[in-house]
């Protein structure tokens, strides 16, 4: 979070504590205040450096609010938001998060009630207390109740596994309505992020009301949040899907706007400036000829100046001479100079991949038997297929894992599965793909705390691949970790590290290695690191994969499938990759299947 957004969110919280208490206008003021702060491209805490006068020139900033964030830098409180703190001492952003509560009603219940906390709300509402108090009735408090599930949920961020398939499914149910000239996604949904706040959708045309009352109509969706010209907002499968509407020759610029990363926008908002140009959500607009470019903000929606992109995205970028820049990399890491250079990466794609290399069957906790597995993969046109079920070990659950005799084991089924497949496709009644595709026996063995392999090195020696994974001791401390894996990655016979970190998104946040060590002893090793696609682990993630390319590591983008169904969660690992930066000449699993053999081997 940058300063700005942390001065805006202060502003945000002061303007509903002023609502609160009924204080009129002023909020307004605050909130207007909040917006350009966080929009300004000059970091805040600069001018805050320079004094009262050079914040206040930010657009809709005043005396009396510049002074008061030059009091924040200087204090590290502002007074008067302390005060107003100690006056309602309540959880105003839990509590506003319940629809139908606004600041004013969290005013009126604390008055009344003393209601701080969500869980002091539900026990109100639960106990009819809310109807007693003046201005609320019977219904409104039903509502309440109704919400607060809600309101808890909301504030938690939903896994992109959970999310991406309700924007898929709104994308499509918009996309088909005949008013609609363009639809796409945006947001962070569209950036791949591995948790999502809410889901964002852009659609161009020429009418609004019948878009908004479709969308509202989606029979999908579970309530609508609110319905304005222009955009809504509904719930969908526990999430916020939020709709915007625009013109055509507005889409990309729009599109641009709501992409994000708000960090990336600043970056290329300044490279504009440079420019004698304004960008913003309405387009790309010379003002190189307009006396005073902020004047007409005030009056005219900010469509100013000479318009000069704004139809498409990639034509705002080329207007800014930048390539194109891919959704997964505006995070401002850098991307804006590489496209500025022409030097964005090649990026992966998730029909560059050739195969899967980690994926379990019934002989472990998988559903489904090897043929089934292979065939799937074969479906998919993939050219290479591992069976890599769970070795005995730290971690995995009672007898789910393999130990050494039963590889062994293993090993005849899969070949006596190959031979059925191939005997099948002979007979006429197979897959022909089945029988072209290699398939490797391997295991996913398990790299105890102090990072040694807990299956024979004999066994380990006669498979053809070895994902090794951490499913034990993840709590330990971030030394221990990092020594862990380095010794897991130089071990001769360990091709991948499997979900590095063994976090589970929203669940446990798994172990903290010092990340360019592990990929640097990877690199040195020859050892690849997963990017592990359920979209629970999404581990490795962007960050990880990027130090690791940065070090020279080999990635390998893998479901983990216990199921034919999962093999199509491999979309999830090669986004996560792109926002590592992944080329397709990083990526193991992206080569010809003789190619990976020689990774293997070697
Ligand atoms: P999320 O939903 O928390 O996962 O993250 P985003 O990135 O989807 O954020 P969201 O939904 O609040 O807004 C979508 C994008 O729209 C965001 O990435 C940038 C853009 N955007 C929205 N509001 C503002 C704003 O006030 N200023 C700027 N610069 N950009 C904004
Ligand atoms: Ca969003
Ligand atoms: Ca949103
Ligand atoms: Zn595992």
């Amino acid at each position: 979070m940058s300063r700005n957004d942390e001065v805006a969110g202060l502003l945000e919280e002061f303007a509903d504590r002023l609502e609160a208490t009924g204080v009129e206008y002023k909020p307004t003021a605050y909130r207007r205040a909040a917006e350009n702060v966080r929009e300004h491209t000059a970091p805040i805490e600069n001018l805050a450096g320079e004094g009262e006068d050079a914040v206040a020139e930010i657009d809709r900033v005043g005396d009396a609010i510049a002074s008061k964030i030059v009091e924040y830098f200087e204090t590290g409180e502002i007074e008067e938001l302390e005060e107003l703190r100690s006056e309602l001492p309540a959880d105003i952003e839990a509590l506003t998060a319940v629809e139908g509560v606004g600041p004013k009603t969290v005013g009126s219940l604390y008055e009344a009630l003393g209601i701080t906390t969500l869980d002091e709300l539900e026990e109100a509402a639960e106990a009819e207390r809310i109807r007693e108090v003046s201005g609320f009735g019977a219904k409104t408090e039903e509502n309440i109740l109704d919400n607060i599930p809600f309101a808890r949920e909301a504030r938690k961020r939903t896994r992109l596994g959970d999310a991406r398939p309700v924007a898929d499914a709104a994308l499509a149910y918009l996309a088909d309505l005949d008013a609609v000239a363009e639809a796409e996604v945006c947001g962070s949904i569209r950036r791949w992020k591995d948790t999502i706040g809410d889901v964002d959708l852009l659609v161009a045309s020429d009418v609004r009301e019948p878009i908004v009352e479709a969308f509202t109509d989606w029979p999908e969706a579970d309530a609508t949040i609110e319905a304005g010209t222009g955009k809504a907002s509904v719930r969908a499968s526990g999430t916020r899907v939020d709709l915007r509407i625009v013109d055509g020759e507005e889409f990309g610029a729009a599109l641009q706007y709501f992409t994000g990363s708000r960090a990336h926008n600043v970056a290329v908002r300044n490279r504009a400036i440079d420019r004698d140009l304004k960008l913003n959500e309405y387009g790309l607009f010379d003002i190189s000829d307009v006396a005073d470019p902020d004047a007409a903000d005030e009056t005219d929606g900010q469509r100013v100046g000479e318009r000069v992109a704004g139809a498409t995205e990639d034509g705002v970028y080329e207007a800014l001479d930048m390539e194109p820049v891919p959704p997964e990399l505006r995070e401002d890491n850098g991307e804006v100079a590489a496209a500025a250079d022409g030097d964005l990466p090649d990026l992966v794609a998730t029909d560059e991949l050739r195969g899967d290399l980690h994926t379990h069957t019934d002989w472990s906790d998988g559903g489904f038997s090897i043929a089934e597995m292979i065939e799937a993969a074969a479906e998919r046109s993939y050219d290479a297929h591992a069976v890599t079920d769970h070795a005995a070990g730290p971690g995995i659950f009672g007898n789910t894992g393999l130990d050494e005799a039963e590889i062994a084991e293993q090993a005849e089924a899969v070949a006596e599965a190959i031979d059925a497949v191939d005997g099948a496709v002979a007979a006429g009644d197979g897959d022909a793909a089945a029988a072209d595709i290699e398939v490797l026996h391997g295991i996913e063995a398990n790299i105890d705390a102090e990072g040694a392999i807990t299956t024979d090195d004999e066994t380990l020696a006669d498979l053809d691949i070895v994902v090794a994974s951490p499913h034990s001791a993840l709590g330990q401390d971030s030394a221990a970790a990092t020594e862990r894996l380095i010794r897991a990655v130089e071990h001769p016979h360990v091709d991948v590290l499997g979900h590095p970190t063994g976090r589970i998104i929203n669940s446990r946040p798994g172990i903290a290695p010092d990340v360019k060590a592990v990929v640097e002893a990877a690199a040195a090793a020859g050892t690849a690191i997963e990017v592990n696609a359920n979209p629970a682990r999404l581990d490795a993630d962007g960050d990880m994969v990027r130090a690791a390319i940065d070090a020279g590591a080999t990635i390998a983008v893998d479901t983990d499938a216990h199921s034919p169904r999962e093999l199509d969660n491999a979309r999830y690992g090669v986004h996560t990759a792109r926002r590592g930066w992944a080329e397709t000449a990083d990526v193991l699993n992206a080569r010809s299947p003789v190619v990976i053999r020689a990774f293997l081997d070697d």
